[in-house]
């Protein structure tokens, strides 16, 4: 009995590794097909069964995790990152590297477009808003509207259409989606043959880098710009990797195959050579795979360790560096040699932040002992916080709190200390933390400000009296932009005192879109010795504050209140806003009196907190 177990058992083992198969995903563009082909050739050539399945772009990375699908094998920046990321924080999944291909992905227009001037001032983006341009590239059902041609809507959902209503481009421009990516080249070839002009979404590694394409200078993309990060989506697409990723079970069941797909390693001149065999040169997927195993024999025989001759793509991505005529967004061709090096710079500076900010904690961690009730901290400043979260965070400006021992706040009548969590020095913000859980923490917008809507912001303004009250002052959001086309500030035109800093500013229904900020900028403008205006005044932008919160888990709300007018607004305001007294010695007060930075913090002179 036990040894017919045993057979049966072994039987079903056999079955399940003799069928088991790669299966490698197919989508809807061509680099990606005949890579897929390429990589199951190379696996096939090591003696492994492969299957090829049609798959969704973005559903894939669930695949994998669940083991459905081995690899994938181009998971584009800019296109897929963000469900890459998020299959990866579940699990299952494994980032297996990158190619040494960079990407780019955008709208732009094939290089006649420019040499013709359909559309003076291309690539920014800002010719975009003039309607001679977009009429010259109107079709007869557009309306009037320029029309943009973007690829199919499993690539990016609606990125396109509301970027371009965020730049306020509505009006002119209208976004329609290709089937797939035919569906992009047909329109490239009707407008050659036809010499007009066309805007399409394209990207690069590409046939097309072999012709030549423009993509359009959005404003630069930051981290959390994009709307599904939260922002308000006022911005193009990073300069982004190119991996690959691969399945645990996939690792497990293959870890040969596994290891060997780690090896490969595309250049931009493969990616757009195996495009070009299917879109130029008209042959099916499966061939163009076959000619580039062919041709590239030297490659991948070096990564499966039949050869022994090495093969270094990061120097052949050197040598083919000429070979791409895309002209990509302000983004000079940084060679690999250099890109290493900047990678060594960021690094060290990483490194760098991270020593500073041990050496920070350990000196915060012996000041604590120190001033537990230590007799020699007086209030040298005054500024504003407003609690964040139902676990009693407060946010301040890094500016009024990072100058702080400690730092205290009358509550009902007590003294309540915070300890100062965190700062950050960029975009100035401060978190604190107090024994004091209040109920009256504000929501958050997660969008941040919209243009021209009406704001109030609350603040304490700067005294030498320890008790003075919150006050109100009413504006516009005047730009959602700070000096220097800063995306993580927006202007107000709400006149702002002194000691208002790190106070919430307000929209109408009750959230929270900015923390004002002004001292600091103020001080830039006038290091950069420009005319500052009365009633220009900056706040830190929501999706930045969120940003700052959230690398630092502090749990937020956003939901928006029904609110008629300013007084009922001061309700919910008022209880969550904190009058903070910036607690440090003597001695730290005279060096700190010597800067400016602080200026709008400081007390004329310091006072005993009773
Ligand atoms: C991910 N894609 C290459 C279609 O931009």
């Amino acid at each position: 009995m036990k040894k017919i177990l045993g057979i049966v058992v072994l039987i079903v083992l056999w079955c399940n590794i003799g069928f088991a198969k790669i299966i490698i995903p197919t989508h809807n563009w061509s680099s990606q097909i005949v890579s897929a082909y390429v990589i199951g050739g190379i696996f096939e050539e090591m003696g492994y069964p492969v299957k090829y399945v049609n798959q969704d772009s973005l559903a894939v990375y669930e695949s994998i995790r669940k083991g459905k699908v081995s690899i994938s094998h181009e998971v584009w920046e800019s296109a897929f990152g963000r469900s890459f990321q998020t299959a990866l924080s579940k699990g299952g999944i494994i980032d297996a590297g990158n190619h040494v291909a960079r990407t780019m992905e955008e709208m732009g227009v094939p290089n006649w477009v420019i040499e013709k001037n359909l559309c003076p001032g291309l690539p920014d983006w800002t010719a975009l808003k003039n309607p001679s341009c977009a009429k010259n590239f109107a079709t007869h059902d557009s309306g009037g509207k320029g029309v943009m041609l973007e690829g199919p809507q499993t690539w990016h959902g609606d990125l396109i259409p509301q970027r371009i209503k965020a730049l306020g481009l509505a009006n002119l421009w209208t976004v329609k989606f290709a089937g797939n990516a035919d569906g992009l080249w047909a329109e490239l070839f009707h407008a050659k043959r036809a010499g007009r002009g066309t805007i399409i979404f394209n990207w690069s590694p590409n046939f097309t880098d072999r012709e030549g394409f423009t993509m359009i200078e959005f404003p630069p993309y930051y981290r959390g710009c994009r709307p599904s990060d939260g922002g308000d989506g006022r911005c193009g697409s990073p300069d982004g990797y190119l991996k690959k990723a691969a399945s645990s079970k996939f690792a497990t069941e293959y870890p040969e195959a596994f290891k060997v797909f780690r090896k490969i390693n595309f250049t931009t001149l493969d990616f757009g050579t195996m495009a070009a065999l299917h879109d130029v040169d008209k042959m099916t997927h499966k061939n163009a795979a076959k000619k580039w195993l062919r041709d590239n024999r030297h490659k991948w025989e070096y990564w499966i360790g039949r050869s022994n001759v090495a093969y270094d793509a990061i120097k052949q991505q050197e040598i083919d560096q000429k070979y791409s005529k895309t002209k990509i967004a302000k983004k000079p061709d940084v060679s690999s040699d250099e890109r290493a090096k900047i990678e060594e710079e960021k690094r060290k500076i990483e490194e760098e932040k991270r020593k500073i900010e041990e050496e920070k904690k350990k000196i915060a961690a012996t000041k604590k002992k120190e001033t537990d009730g230590e007799p020699n901290l007086f209030v040298i400043g005054s500024g504003t916080g407003f609690f964040v979260s139902a676990n009693g965070h407060a946010v301040s400006n890094n500016h009024v709190v990072g100058i702080c021992k400690k730092v205290a706040s009358k509550i009902e009548g007590k003294i309540i200390y915070f300890d100062i969590l965190t700062t950050d020095q960029k975009n100035d913000l401060g978190l604190v933390k107090g024994d004091y859980r209040s109920q009256n923490h504000l929501s958050i917008k997660t969008g941040g400000a919209e243009y021209g809507e009406d704001i109030v912001a609350f603040g304490y303004p700067l005294s030498n009296a320890l008790s003075s009250s919150v006050k109100l002052t009413r504006g516009i959001v005047s730009a959602l932009s700070g000096p220097g086309n800063n995306y993580s500030e927006i202007q107000i035109d709400a006149a702002i005192q002194p000691g208002n800093s790190g106070g919430p500013v307000l929209n109408m229904e009750g959230q929270v879109v900015g923390v004002a900020s002004s001292g600091l900028n103020k001080l830039y403008m006038l290091e950069q010795s420009e005319y500052i205006p009365e009633n220009v005044n900056f706040a830190v932008a929501a999706p930045t504050l969120l940003n700052f919160l959230k690398a630092n888990g502090v749990r937020t709300t956003n939901r928006p209140y029904r609110i008629k007018n300013t007084k009922e607004l001061a309700k919910i305001g008022r209880p969550a806003t904190l009058q903070l007294f910036c607690m440090n010695t003597k001695a730290v007060y005279e060096e700190l009196k010597k800067k400016k930075q602080h200026s709008d913090v400081l007390l004329e002179k310091v006072i005993e907190l009773k």
